[in-house]
């Protein structure tokens, strides 16, 4: 086989490689970010430094579906050059007899000699334990590396995992007056750029919700409407106690394309919109509002990983309120509002500091800036 173009110049030191090539493992991991289920999307590169030259000889990510693991693939694909490598994993490799063998053992058999991950994986079954079996087999091991990164990658896995419930985004566009818009009418806050990002966003989610309110005012379709990702848009789900979703609204008309779920309580659903294939899920309420923890708690449970909440305010400020808010998404737009605005319940000066700035964004006029508490 021919040699492989080195990446970069001898000279590196190894922990700026360790890093750079972390790096770019993580951002492979993110290619099936929402297509592998209750799986984890993990990055494997396989590298063998030839003169201290780093060349990738093997990849993986997590098949859509959820396996095969993405270390199996990157050692299928490295072949022979396999042995002696260095291995970046974005997750600890796994220990248990799945579906498939243990990934740490695909490793040591495969002859690697150095593996580098980001992060334990929490799974009972793994948990320390793939890196103990590496350890064991004569493998260094690295663990840690741009950890935080990678933790917010992985924060779905990890939340249904740790706490039972999908990873909560809260997606805000906040006029750059504070305000979400004006009561009864869809004004627009931000531009084109933040709307192609918050489609982004939508396909890597495995849920999106609004409450009733934001349905009927901005009929919303929620799908993610972006060249090429058109498949990928989440389920959606309505809070909405009374089963008062109007049949005509664009999530209803489309319930046979999109999964569409009306969160109620314990109200049957009118026929209208059963005919129209929207699903119900009955939850539990708490003086006479939907109880969100049990909520998200029964979404866990079937699978979800990750929910995007994108309004209205109200829905917004009861997530906050009950601490169920991971990540917020707050797109800030150029235009002011003014006089009848609705105030937002979290803006860039008031977020709390519980959160940290994790990344911000330029998008033509408007900013994303993006606070986690992990
Ligand atoms: C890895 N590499 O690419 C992923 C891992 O049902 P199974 O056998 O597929 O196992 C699921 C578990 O495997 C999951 O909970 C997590 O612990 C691990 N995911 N591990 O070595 C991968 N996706
Ligand atoms: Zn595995």
């Amino acid at each position: 086989m021919a040699k492989a173009k080195p990446l970069s110049p001898a000279s590196e030191p190894q922990a700026a490689l360790d890093h750079r090539l972390m790096g770019a493992c993580l951002r492979y991991a993110r290619r099936h970010r929402g297509l592998t289920g209750t799986n984890p999307s993990v990055g494997t590169l396989l590298v063998q430094f030839e003169d201290g030259e780093p060349a990738i000889v093997g990849r993986g990510v997590t098949a859509k579906g959820g396996r095969p693991h993405a270390e199996r693939q990157a050692i299928e694909e490295a072949g022979n050059r396999a042995r002696g490598a260095t291995a970046y994993v974005s997750l600890e490799p796994c220990a248990h007899h799945g579906a498939t063998p243990p990934c740490a053992q695909g490793l040591i058999d495969a002859g690697v000699k150095r593996v580098v991950t980001a992060w334990i994986d929490p799974d009972p079954r793994v948990d320390g334990k793939g890196h103990a079996m590496l350890r064991a087999a004569g493998i260094t091991v690295d663990a840690g590396l741009r950890a935080q990164e990678a933790a917010l990658d992985l924060a779905g896995y990890l939340n249904r995992k740790l706490h039972g419930r999908p990873q909560v985004t809260l997606k805000l566009a906040v006029s750059s007056d504070g305000f979400l818009g004006v009561a009864g009418k869809e004004v627009a806050i931000t531009g084109d750029i933040s709307r192609a990002l918050v489609h982004r966003l939508r396909a890597e989610h495995d849920g999106i919700l609004v409450g009733r309110t934001t349905a009927h005012t901005d009929d919303p379709e929620l799908t993610v409407r972006l060249e090429g990702l058109q498949s990928r848009s989440p389920a959606r789900f309505i809070l909405d106690t009374n089963a008062k979703l109007d049949p005509n609204s664009k999530l209803a008309q489309t319930a046979n394309s999109v999964p569409t779920t009306v969160i109620t309580a314990a109200m049957t659903l009118p026929e209208p919109l059963q005919a129209l294939g929207v699903q119900q899920l009955t939850a539990d309420s708490h003086e006479g509002r939907l109880a969100l923890p049990e909520l998200l708690e029964d979404l866990g449970a079937s699978g979800m990983s990750s929910l995007m909440v994108e309004g209205g305010a109200e829905v917004a400020r009861s997530f906050m309120e009950a601490g169920l808010v991971d990540t917020i998404a707050l797109f800030e737009g150029a235009t002011t509002v003014g006089a009848g605005g609705i105030p937002s319940p979290v803006t860039l000066d008031s977020v709390s500091d519980q959160y940290q700035n994790v990344r911000s964004l330029k998008l033509g006029d408007d900013h994303l800036h993006l606070f986690s508490r992990i």
